[in-house]
């Protein structure tokens, strides 16, 4: 087992800068934000931060509607502050990742107000065109956040294909001069010393829309080949792949031990199990837990030693982890910590959220206090398709995005110790529980238990190189496995519900108890509400 790329060892946390912390006071957090929190940080322990987009964009998207790759938006700050951040971070031995969004642009970048003038225009291949008629679209095809694919121009008389917002017209891997004009961009990234990359939705740059490809479409491989040997092989970088279409078999072409690709990539399977199998995310569904078990247990097993898993719960796309999984009420501290236990005993490289490593919680706000275009599209789509406003509501509370985008929660003080300004999005009302103030110093807390996580699995190789063995597959409680290396074995045994329980499995001989989520001793193997722990038996201690 290879363990000598950083990567493998290292907890990157993600930070989505609008939220993080406003040093302005403009209600909005900015990378100034960013660098008075490195000692939070460095305190957590995490190697890296992935940053979502900070470049400069009209923020239809949140920044993933970029209008210019090569210099930062002023609502986050300046080129020399993003170069500040990424010294500043790095005196605290901590790399900043930076989101590339390369399979869409912002109709406001420079090259689509150039595309849109002339079909001659030397930028109008850039973006994805087809002829037609005004009112008779080429196809049927829809964007994510609603709404058809297509957009007429009368200027050129045609359609450009966007598969999100119109503002985001999607970019033409095909032509080999906007390939180049990209590489040249993320070469002068690496030259700014980033540490490494997250490509938005990469699997799907290779869309066919003639044929109703969006991802996975039959060039993407050999896109990603070149694109990683014109850049990321010129450096020592981490990069992750957005990838919704992953299976593992695919996904051992992403991480291909020789690099020829990526390091790794965001899958989805397990974290999309809630929802009506064929439907959209916001039909809901409980959980399939023995599903659960299989998906982890598939992609823990299959990438061993072919590829490189990563590890998340959350993400700013994604609903709070303890709320959706967890319980936000009475076990809210067993079960954030069990969650995390439970996923930071695999194989793989584990995201931290902002906020997940506090318990941060989902909201439930009227619609008026919805920032995010996906969750107001879904909004208006559904009640004119005739649903109930209580039936949208409730699977805007359980699944929206800005579940993720409320503010950090820093303290007591008013707004959460975010902004002194007002904030541009509502604070969760429960930041006077659940603040990074009241948890730092506390050993026993959610972060407590982060940070313990991420201390023991750069103490232990076994975390980084354990072989990967699912136990009690039918069990309907208890999640719990084993990992395995020449000279030491970890076993993880969680009670994922709120009743107790009697687990099957023996009491390890010899082992210790390296963590758990309930301080007053363990009672044999019975599993009290979301009981987690993690125990080691070793033959060579490491010290
Ligand atoms: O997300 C890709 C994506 O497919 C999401 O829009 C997803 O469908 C949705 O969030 C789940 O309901 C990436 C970014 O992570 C997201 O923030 C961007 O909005 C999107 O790409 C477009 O760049």
């Amino acid at each position: 087992m290879n363990r000598d790329k950083w990567w493998k060892n290292a907890v990157i946390y993600q930070i989505y800068p609008r939220s993080f912390a406003d040093s302005n006071g403009d209600g909005t957090g900015d990378l100034q934000g960013i660098i008075s929190k490195l000692d939070y940080l460095e305190n957590l322990g995490i190697d890296a931060v992935w940053l979502s987009p900070v470049c400069r964009s009209p923020q239809d998207d949140n920044g993933y509607d970029i209008s210019d790759y090569q210099d930062i938006d002023p609502v986050f700050g300046t080129l020399e502050d993003m170069e500040e951040l990424i010294r500043e971070a790095g005196k605290h031995n901590i790399r900043i990742i930076m989101d590339l969004v390369l399979n869409h642009s912002s109709d406001e970048h420079r090259w689509f107000r150039e595309a849109r003038k002339s079909r001659e225009n030397p930028y109008h291949d850039y973006y994805v065109w087809r002829d037609g008629v005004e009112g008779e679209l080429p196809n049927d095809m829809r964007a994510a956040f609603g709404g058809s694919a297509w957009e007429w121009v009368p200027e050129v008389g045609q359609y450009y294909f966007h598969q999100f917002s119109v503002k985001q017209p999607d970019l033409n891997w095909e032509n080999p001069r906007l390939r180049r004009e990209i590489y040249d961009m993320i070469n002068w990234w690496t030259g700014k010393g980033v540490g490494g990359f997250r490509l938005d939705v990469i699997d799907q740059i290779a869309k066919e829309p003639d044929r109703g490809i969006t991802n996975n479409g039959p060039r993407l491989h050999e896109y990603l080949r070149e694109l990683s040997r014109e850049t990321f092989q010129k450096a020592d970088l981490v990069t992750v792949g957005e990838a919704w279409g992953a299976t593992p078999e695919l996904a051992k072409l992403y991480s291909n031990p020789d690099n020829s690709e990526l390091s790794m990539v965001f899958q989805f399977e397990h974290i999309c199990l809630d929802q009506v199998e064929g439907k959209e995310k916001w039909d809901l569904a409980p959980l399939p837990f023995q599903k659960l078990k299989e998906v982890f247990g598939r992609w823990q097993t299959q990438l061993y030693g072919k590829g490189w898993n990563s590890l998340f719960w959350n993400n700013h796309d994604l609903p709070r982890i303890v709320s959706r999984w967890g319980n936000d009420r009475e076990y809210w501290e067993e079960s954030a910590k069990m969650l995390a236990i439970l996923l930071h005993g695999m194989q793989g490289t584990p995201y931290i959220y902002q906020g997940e490593e506090l318990g941060m919680t989902n909201v439930a706000y009227e619609i008026e206090e919805y920032r995010d275009i996906e969750t107001l599209n879904l909004y208006s789509d559904r009640l004119e398709k005739g649903y109930k406003e209580e039936d949208v509501l409730r699977s805007i509370h359980a699944k929206s995005r800005d579940n993720a985008r409320t503010p950090m929660q820093w303290n007591e003080e008013e707004n959460a110790g975010f902004t002194k300004g007002t904030p541009w999005i509502r604070v969760n009302p429960n930041y006077r529980k659940i603040n990074a103030a009241r948890q730092v110093e506390d050993g026993d807390s959610v972060f407590g238990c982060y940070r313990e996580l991420i201390r023991l699995r750069r103490k232990y190789p076994v975390f980084v190189d354990g072989r990967f063995s699912m136990l009690l597959e039918e069990d309907e409680n208890i999640f719990a496995y084993t990992r395995e290396n020449e000279d030491s074995r970890l076993l993880v045994v969680c009670n994922f519900y709120g009743r107790t329980v009697d687990c099957p499995l023996e009491e390890p001989a010899n082992a210790k108890l390296l963590i758990s989520n309930y301080k007053d001793g363990e009672k044999a193997m019975i599993l009290r509400p979301y009981e987690a722990r993690m125990y080691l038996e070793e033959t060579d201690d490491p010290k």
